[in-house]
């Protein structure tokens, strides 16, 4: 295609680097991006109804694939509603290019119909944020901003007036090897060294895991067998760590289980493997800490270290374990296993019991009903909000399937909007949305882009008529809950009256068969479960205060939610016992 305009110049640079689709809604000061679009094969405009799921979408696509995802915004609040989607992107280091259209050059700073300053707004959200206003800039800011995205894991901001999106575009060549790929970082001879002598001198070594362990799982089975060191994760570790695991001892974090918390805190050492895990409060005092990142800033950003390691974790494990001498003493370990198996056989009967009659339907045998259906190598995405909770305690991780979700930045809504991207970024592949009804609704429009894209998402709807989370957060505070509960809603009927299939289950009977046929059939699917709203679920570490505001509020408490089929890993974990 002959370059012509500027915004027809970018829309060729994105080709370039593989970028697929633009997620976004149209406005004035865009329709040079989008007609750019329209006229270049082998990328599209894909209609949203909400920028910020656009974002979102972008944001999921970015994570199943590893490659750079685009959305796009016009001028004023056309791009202000991408704000929310960017900051989930960023700080789920997803690769995110963000088109923000603006107004006409000529008119920026008088207060103009629809202004705003997309290069002050979305600077906190990106790693780069640069607004063109001549067309030998382009080519270049482009790429800038693709290699930010890209190299560093994260958004990053094109700020395009539609006046010079229009221009003709500069004649300088644009053809440039843009490196989309990140190396591994190998840490300096003096850091290992110096992290072999503390994990050779420490009796009991604990491994915490989070998202950076990607890719690491069997290194970090070997360094556990050599240490003889349990392995707990944060949430965003679980779906890289938590499988095949014979180490495995549970989640630590204000959703967490089993014997993590402790595991960590009778530890002489514990190692951080690719985790900013965000809670202070969950680290021990009086533990040597050492932490492992490939990004150096993140160094010591949650507790102070004995030891910061910069490099990448697959890359240090490998450097490191030909230094670390075999540990004989498994007492630690066997300890806590024990202690694990044991934390999870009190819970695992939590909403067993009866469950297949109680009404309204136990949200935690909904998801292990979920688990047990979905495909092997699903894409789940989670809403915050108690679905969180019920993920990582009852979805599976296999090393096939995926579990995304607004895990550091914690929006509501995301479910869907992600869902979105993971499903056109990888056709056949089941993707399930596991939404909660105050996500749904935030997000509703979404519903329609399913119908009119055809995606085939499986949204299972955890339908409590309440904001939960809220509702279980002013419990612990011992405050009276106020403006949690929502209307009683059938969306299913909403979905059916979409075009979708809609189906309301009520019954626990009825659950089974009710997600086989929308996983059965083609195209989108809302499974509306109409769940227990009092289905509450505690950290395993809550203070006296939490307590007794809980029970004071409440006269019936659930201090522990059950968990899935991670109790047959800690039962036939506490197998590999030697016997005496
Ligand atoms: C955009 C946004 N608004 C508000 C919140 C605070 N918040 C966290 S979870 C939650 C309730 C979510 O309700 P729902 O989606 O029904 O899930 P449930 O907890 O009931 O399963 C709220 C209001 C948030 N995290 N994000
Ligand atoms: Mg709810």
């Amino acid at each position: 295609m002959a370059r012509n305009t500027v915004a027809d110049q970018l829309v060729e640079i994105l080709r370039e680097v593989g970028v697929e689709r633009v997620y976004g809604v149209v406005g004035d000061s865009l329709n040079p991006v989008v007609d750019g679009i329209r006229r270049r094969r082998g990328i599209e405009w894909t209609q949203v109804r909400h920028e910020e799921s656009g974002a979102f979408a972008a944001s999921a696509e970015a994570q199943v694939t590893g490659q750079l995802a685009v959305c796009a915004g016009s001028c004023g609040p056309g791009n202000l509603h991408l704000i929310n989607g960017l900051y989930d992107a960023h700080r789920s280091m997803a690769p995110v290019l963000a088109i923000a259209s603006h107004i006409p050059t000529s008119e920026i700073g008088t207060g103009y119909f629809q202004e705003t300053h997309p290069d002050r707004l979305f600077v906190e959200c990106s790693h780069y944020c640069e607004m063109v206003t001549d067309p030998e800039q382009l080519a270049r800011v482009t790429r800038i901003a693709i290699q930010h995205a890209v190299g560093r894991g994260g958004v990053s901001v094109i700020i395009l007036p539609g006046d010079v999106a229009g221009l003709a575009a500069s004649k300088q060549p644009v053809g440039h090897a843009l490196v989309t790929e990140r190396p591994k970082v190998r840490p300096g001879p003096d850091e290992l060294a110096r992290l072999a002598e503390l994990m050779n001198d420490a009796n009991r070594v604990t491994l915490f895991c989070g998202r950076g362990t990607q890719g690491a799982h069997d290194l970090v089975m070997r360094l556990a067998e050599r240490l003889k060191a349990p392995v707990g994760h944060a949430l965003r570790g679980k779906e890289w760590i938590q499988y095949d695991n014979p180490f495995d001892v549970g989640m630590s974090g204000l959703l967490g289980y089993g014997a993590c918390y402790e595991a960590m805190h009778e530890a002489e050492l514990l190692v951080l493997l690719g985790t900013d895990f965000p809670y202070p409060a969950f680290l021990p005092d009086g533990v040597r800490i050492v932490q492992v990142d490939h990004r150096a800033e993140q160094l010591g950003r949650r507790a102070p270290l004995a030891l910061g390691v910069w490099g990448s974790v697959s890359e240090t494990i490998e450097q490191v374990l030909p230094m670390v001498r075999e540990k004989r003493d498994r007492t630690f370990l066997d300890n806590a296993l024990r202690k694990h198996a044991a934390a999870l056989e009190r819970v695992v009967g939590a909403y067993t019991q009866d469950v297949e009659h109680h009404l309204p339907i136990h949200p935690e045998y909904a998801a292990s009903v979920l688990d047990e259906e979905a495909a092997d190598d699903a894409v789940f995405t989670v809403d915050t909000g108690m679905c969180n909770v019920w993920a990582a305690r009852y979805i599976s991780p296999n090393g096939r399937r995926r579990l995304l979700g607004s895990f550091s930045h914690g929006s509501m809504a995301n479910a869907v909007p992600q869902a979105i991207g993971a499903a056109l970024a990888q056709p056949g592949r089941q993707v399930v949305a596991m939404a909660g009804d105050g996500g749904f609704a935030m997000l509703l429009g979404e519903l329609l882009t399913l119908v009119a894209s055809d995606l085939p998402v499986k949204v299972v709807l955890f339908n409590n008529s309440s904001l939960g989370m809220v509702k279980l957060e002013m419990l612990v505070a011992g405050l009276p809950e106020h403006g949690t509960a929502t209307q009683h809603t059938d969306f299913a009927a909403i979905a059916r009256a979409a075009g979708a299939h809609g189906v309301r289950v009520e019954r626990p009977a009825d659950l089974r068969a009710a997600l086989r046929e929308a996983f059965d059939r083609p195209g989108p699917a809302v499974v509306d479960v109409v769940t227990d709203p009092n289905a509450l679920s505690m950290p395993p570490k809550i203070t006296a205060e939490q307590v007794s505001g809980f029970a004071l509020s409440m006269g019936r408490t659930v201090l522990a939610g059950g968990v899935g089929r991670m109790i047959q890993l800690a039962r036939s974990n506490l197998r590999n016992i030697p016997r005496p």
